[in-house]
């Protein structure tokens, strides 16, 4: 199964994310827990996003692109993945569709997590409260949910287009919104 998550920040995706690697026994790619871990080790690349992260802007595409294709190349994704975090713009959609065409990894499902906006407010500000993020601050938090909106809102109607996305709803507790995707990614299911 190769599928990739799609959702604004706090929608659910790194937190379904883990349960369904679980379940279909694909490893989880995170392109923010990626980050997280270069900062955390404070190499070059982590040294340069800390603070954009922080501000709750995008790190460069290039940047992207480079950690993914090293990710792609690790023999565990060759099975499938899930993929979290990433596309969050056009460009980068049309990167990973080059990409996934490149490795033979063409992608299933693509599963957008729907969730209103104030809803993603209180649960980010719950893990604010809970973890302490650098981003889940109330200004970077504005800042991520406008660039979801502004950026990362069109990749969406892109797979809507292109007759690959399935929306599913991101309200409920963590086994609702689980079951909804398993059923959504059920092998009968038709997209659109
Ligand atoms: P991410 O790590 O992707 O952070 P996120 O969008 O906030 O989503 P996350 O997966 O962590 O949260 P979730 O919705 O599961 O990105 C962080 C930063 O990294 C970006 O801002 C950017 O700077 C950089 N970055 C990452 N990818 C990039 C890319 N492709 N290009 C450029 N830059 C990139 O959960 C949020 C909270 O909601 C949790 O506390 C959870 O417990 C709660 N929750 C989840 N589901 C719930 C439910 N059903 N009910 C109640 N609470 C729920």
């Amino acid at each position: 199964m190769r599928l990739v998550l799609l959702g604004a920040p706090g929608s659910g995706k790194g937190t379904q994310a883990s349960r369904l690697k679980e379940h279909l026994q694909v490893p989880h790619v995170s392109t923010g827990d990626l980050l997280r871990a270069e900062v955390a080790a404070g190499s070059k690349l982590g040294l340069e996003a800390k603070g954009i992260m922080a501000a709750g802007n995008l790190v460069s595409d290039e940047i992207l692109l480079g950690m993914l294709e090293d990710r792609f190349s690790r023999p565990d994704t060759g099975g499938g993945f899930i993929l979290d975090g990433y596309p969050r713009n056009l460009a980068q959609a049309d990167a990973l569709g080059r990409l996934l065409q490149r490795i033979g990894q063409p992608m299933d499902f693509a599963v957008q997590l729907d969730v209103p906006t104030e809803l993603l407010v209180e649960r980010i500000a719950g893990r604010a409260q809970a973890e302490g993020r650098a981003d889940d601050n109330p200004e970077s938090v504005r800042k991520r949910l406008d660039i979801y909106t502004s950026q990362t809102a069109p990749v969406i109607e892109f797979y809507r287009q292109h007759g690959q996305l399935t929306v599913v709803d991101g309200v409920g507790s963590l086994d609702e919104v689980f079951t909804r995707i398993i059923e959504a990614i059920a092998p009968s299911r038709d997209v659109g």
